[in-house]
């Protein structure tokens, strides 16, 4: 501390802060302050919202104003610091183009004109709606989507009116191919937050995961220490990443080609007897099947197909031998890519398998959570004859979460029964899950569309009703406990109020509910009320909790160098090299190559991905973040620019397969790409015109991403299947 604020510290009393009107929680404790520049400073621990990682932070209120946020360092996730994301967060409270006051849909859906109404009425109409379609056709006709915590107490009501269908992106277009793949192999997933102990790893391989750009904080964290600690880092990719900067051995992989590589390394672990012999014997179940299924698929087999040197094949896989079990092959995050992907995923688990790492230091930890109830809450109606729509017959018989998809497709086709309303919760559909043009076929034929954001996404623009959610600095939400390396529990709390009439989603839960004549299911007051009874019951201290934000629990042993032995939840109990489950379903045992589709001639592979300073759709209006960047760009191999005579910063426009045309895009021509691809950073390009910082900035991926291949098993949609063609802007 500097002597500044050292004055400053020692101006704090009992008398100031009493003067402020400010309760001791609020103050957050030791970081308390007052600021001699007129007025208090109060400090505020919470969890930040910006993305899913939930990490600890304790924001700065000066003058009753939001000044700043940082990490909370008694927090686990963000171990004092937050990502540039989390850092402009407090952009999204300021942001000129948030949502003020719940509306009502004036003219045709999609149009975006609207009537400014009172909650009263957004909600009266909701519930009517709501009201209507469990008469007509059951209360199963109404599906809900959500990302993240907040959707806790909307679920709450939805299950309460009897809603079966519950859907969320972050399943089907996001990491379900990989949670499948790692089930179906080590009887578990990764998790979210992962159970990585990349700090620890001597060996870090990263197949398409672009930690750097990826900004899941922890791990980015953790990232920077293994390279500090000379971890060997092996990334393969078709773009050299911010990570490939970090990396010993950098592989331009072909597109789509990744179980061929997989493949390759497992050969030469196994062949080369560079394995955890004694793990794998121990562990394994169907190995020597495994290991004779191996035997083509040499270096020299994988070289025209990835176009990576079978010596460079051999020697990676080599380093990974050497290190193990300390090497971490990371799972990645992202999966839905080319329709194979959970058997992707599984070669990458079983990769891990024959390295030893499961359970192991520098691998997966094992992860645990705190005891906390849940609220003693009424039962909720009994669940009728129909189930849920999106997997009909258990069709992808390996989704254990719902797929959002298959909701959509129901809505469109009216089978296996019609879903007849949508209520969205911090999702941008539109965005989220490919071709647009079926999204809005189903919203058309919906009865109701209701959305809960913050700002006037696409998915908004086409509702019935829109409910304008406070910031996650204006609200709590319930409680963050999750499976991590150290247990515990997190607080979020309102840093500043709402400025219009945003309200919390437990509020817009509860009166939702009340107008349904669901109240019986909120016998709470208030949030306070809630929390304090799920802590009283757990035996934790809310105030303790109000002022670190956080409660920590005891430190146990995580990995079999501290004592655990690993259980598989397998139907052998063991790793499974020769997959059972999948032999009965028609599935192949062990992880099969199937080549991608060609790339037709003057056209490249879309690929995406994310940028350090943006969450997918969520943040291109945030006045901090859009500063720092404004629109994307797409990156397009230097050779292949040239040739098309084309420069970095030059406008383009590209053209799918399907002649859908992008907006305007900025050209980076680099040799950090491969030619037969280009890649830009998901979210932009947004058509919703309330959000007019951000309209019509940079090019959208997802309205070029009308094709996608569902995945057999799982049901997720690989949308690394489009191309595109670069259209020149005529001068
Ligand atoms: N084309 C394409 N599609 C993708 C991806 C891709 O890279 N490309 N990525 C996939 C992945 S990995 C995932 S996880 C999913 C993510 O899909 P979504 O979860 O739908 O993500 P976002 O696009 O960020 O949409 C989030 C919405 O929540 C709103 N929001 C933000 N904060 C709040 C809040 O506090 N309260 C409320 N009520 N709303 C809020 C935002 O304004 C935005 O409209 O998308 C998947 N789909
Ligand atoms: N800053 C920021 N960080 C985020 C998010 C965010 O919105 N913003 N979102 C979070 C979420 S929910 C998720 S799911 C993750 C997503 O992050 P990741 O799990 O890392 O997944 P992707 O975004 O699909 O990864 C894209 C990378 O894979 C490469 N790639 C594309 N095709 C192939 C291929 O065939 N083979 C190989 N080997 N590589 C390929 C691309 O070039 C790119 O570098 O990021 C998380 N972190
Ligand atoms: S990773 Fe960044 S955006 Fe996500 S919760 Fe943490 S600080 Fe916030
Ligand atoms: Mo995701």
């Amino acid at each position: 501390m500097n002597l500044f604020s050292r004055r400053r510290f020692l101006r704090i009393t009992a008398g100031t802060l009493a003067a402020a009107g400010l309760g001791p929680a609020l103050l957050g404790g030791p970081r308390a302050r007052a600021a001699g520049l007129g007025g208090a400073l109060q400090t505020i621990p919470t969890f930040c919202d910006i993305c899913f990682w939930k990490c600890g932070a304790v924001a700065t209120v000066r003058d009753g104003k939001l000044w700043k946020i940082e990490g909370n360092p008694k927090d686990p996730l963000s171990q004092g610091r937050l990502c540039p994301r989390g850092t402009g967060g407090i952009g999204a409270t300021f942001d000129p183009d948030r949502l003020r006051r719940p509306l009502l849909r004036a003219k045709v859906r999609g149009e975006e004109q609207w009537n400014v109404v009172s909650w009263d009425e957004a909600l009266g109409f909701t519930a009517e709606k709501m009201k209507k379609i469990a008469a007509e056709y059951g209360p199963e006709a109404m599906g809900m989507f959500s990302h993240g915590l907040g959707g806790n107490f909307l679920k709450h009501t939805l299950k309460a009116y009897g809603a079966v269908n519950f859907a969320a992106p972050s399943f089907a277009q996001c990491r379900g191919p990989r949670d499948v793949g790692f089930r179906l192999t080590f009887g578990d997933d990764p998790g979210s937050p992962e159970r990585t102990d990349i700090a620890h790893a001597k060996c870090l391989v990263l197949i398409g995961s672009h930690l750097g750009e990826n900004m899941h904080n922890t791990q980015v964290q953790e990232f920077a220490q293994a390279v500090a600690n000379g971890c060997t880092v092996i990334v393969a990719d078709p773009r050299f990443s911010v990570a490939a900067s970090k990396a010993k051995h950098y592989l331009p992989v072909k597109p789509g080609t990744d179980i061929a590589l997989l493949l390759a390394w497992m050969h030469v672990l196994v062949k080369e007897k560079l394995y955890d012999v004694e793990y794998v014997t121990k562990h394994g179940y169907g190995f020597e099947q495994f290991a004779a299924y191996l035997e083509p698929f040499t270096p020299e087999w994988a070289y025209p197909e990835t176009g990576i040197s079978p010596d460079v094949i051999r020697e990676t896989a080599r380093e990974m031998g050497r290190h193990h079990p300390a090497t971490l092959v990371h799972p990645g995050r992202h999966s839905t890519w080319y329709g194979d992907d959970t058997q992707r995923s599984r070669a990458v688990a079983l990769l891990n398998a024959l390295l030893g790492s499961w359970g192991r230091e520098g691998g997966f930890y094992i992860p645990s959570s705190m005891e906390l109830p849940g609220y003693p809450y009424p039962a909720y109606p009994p669940k009728g004859e129909k189930g849920k729509v999106d997997n009909p017959g258990k069709k992808y018989p390996f989704a254990h979460e719902a797929i959002s998809t298959g909701i959509r497709e129901a809505t469109i086709t009216g089978a296996p029964y019609p879903i007849k309303g949508w209520l969205t919760y911090a999702v941008n559909l539109m965005y989220a899950l490919p071709n647009q043009a079926e999204t809005i076929k189903a919203i058309e034929a919906l009865d109701l569309l209701a959305v809960v954001d913050v700002i006037p996404s696409e998915t908004a623009g086409w509702a019935d009703v829109v409910l304008p959610e406070a910031t996650y600095l204006e609200r709590h939400d319930d409680l963050n406990v999750e499976l991590f390396r150290d247990s515990f529990i997190a607080l979020r709390q309102p840093v500043v109020p709402a400025p219009d009439e945003q309200k919390p989603n437990w509020w817009i839960a509860k009166e939702l509910a009340t107008k349904l004549g669901l109240e019986r299911y909120y016998p709470w007051k208030d949030i306070e009320e809630y929390l304090g009874h799920r802590l009283a019951k757990g035996g934790y201290s809310f105030d303790e909790l109000k002022k670190n934000g956080i409660i920590l629990g005891p430190k146990v042993p995580r990995t079999y160098e501290e004592g655990v032995e690993p259980t598989f939840e397998t139907p052998s109990k063991k790793i499974e090299f020769y997959s059972t489950q999948l032999q009965e379903k028609g599935f192949d045992p062990i992880p099969k190559y199937t080549p991608p589709d060609p790339v037709p001639r003057g056209t490249f592979r879309l690929l995406t991905g994310r940028a350090p300073t943006h969450s997918f759709s969520r943040t291109q209006t945030n006045p901090l973040l859009h500063d720092v960047m404004s629109e994307n760009e797409v990156w397009l191999n230097a050779k292949e620019a040239k040739r098309l005579g084309v420069k970095s910063g030059d406008k383009v426009r590209l053209k799918n397969q399907d002649g859908v045309v992008s907006e305007l895009v900025k050209v980076k021509a680099t040799e950090r790409i491969r030619p037969d691809c280009v890649f830009m950073v998901h979210g932009f390009g947004h058509t919703s015109k309330g959000l007019k910082r951000a309209y019509r900035k940079g090019a959208s991926d997802s309205q070029l991403q009308t094709r996608y291949r569902t995945d057999p098993l799982m049901g997720g949609t690989g949308m690394s299947m489009n191309f595109v063609s670069v259209e020149l802007e005529p001068s």
